[in-house]
């Protein structure tokens, strides 16, 4: 029973870092869009009706572009599934089309706004569980995606905590990278506890095999969490890497 709380912390944190990567994602699939769209408005690209109805009687008399048909086989579409967006395409009114573009990135706009809404809510839920607020340092601080590193390094400071006491057994990043636990490593046999901030409250140091922590980071600034046990308690802290 208290395994199965644990787990749904876990989850609950993974999906909020999940979320939160979804979100960002999306930020940055519109920004690339909306560059294209001005980018091809900018060299006089505006669709006119004309091209449109010049499109619909092309359509009418040879069917869906070569491309678009073998996309949508590739989708897995029937003939008749084909032929029926084919009937979609030329029911379409003129503007509607003229505005696809547009449509696109407010949808975008939508999904992003649902998924911040989502990710907000569930901070509430997060702090509701309880957690044990830590103060976690990152090192390093760049990650570049292309380097072969060996660990990813983290101090967890928890003020009011013996953090020799956090089992390092229960220890994540962003959810899922357990932190390194065998003992044939000096780090995992007597871990570092050091006061390396000189603020009164020492760091326990834990590592992360780096090349699976890359699978959970993208470009840019990028927020990791880190999860775990301490005296019973779960705590969670976050760190901003800068991921190249
Ligand atoms: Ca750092
Ligand atoms: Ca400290």
């Amino acid at each position: 029973m208290a395994n199965d709380t644990e787990w749904e912390k876990r989850q609950l944190i993974a999906t909020y870092y999940y979320l939160n990567l979804l979100t960002n994602d999306y930020a940055i699939l519109k920004e690339k869009a909306e560059a294209a769209v001005d980018y091809l408005q900018s060299m006089g690209l505006n669709i006119t009706e004309e091209d449109i109805e010049y499109a619909k009687k092309n359509i009418t008399e040879n069917g869906l572009p070569e491309l678009e048909v073998d996309l949508l086989k590739g989708l897995g579409f029937s003939d008749e599934e084909i032929n029926a967006t084919k009937d979609i395409v030329l029911m379409l009114p003129n503007e509607t089309i003229i505005n696809y573009n547009r449509t696109i990135l407010e949808g975008m706009s939508v999904q992003q706004a649902i998924l911040s809404w989502i990710a907000n809510n569930l901070t509430g839920e997060i702090n509701e569980v309880g957690f044990v607020n830590a103060s976690v340092d990152i090192d390093p601080d760049t990650i570049n995606l292309k380097s072969k590193g060996k660990w990813v390094t983290a101090y967890i400071e928890i003020p009011g905590y013996d953090v020799s006491k956090i089992n390092i057994s229960t220890v994540y990043l962003n959810g899922i990278v357990p932190a390194v636990n065998d003992t044939k490593y000096g780090f995992v046999r007597d871990p570092e506890i050091k006061d390396r901030d000189g603020d009164g409250y020492p760091e326990m140091m834990v590592k992360f095999d780096r090349q699976e922590t890359k699978k959970t980071l993208r470009e840019g600034n990028v927020t990791v969490f880190i999860v775990g046990e301490i005296d019973g308690k779960f705590f969670a802290g976050e760190d901003v890497l800068r991921v190249t």
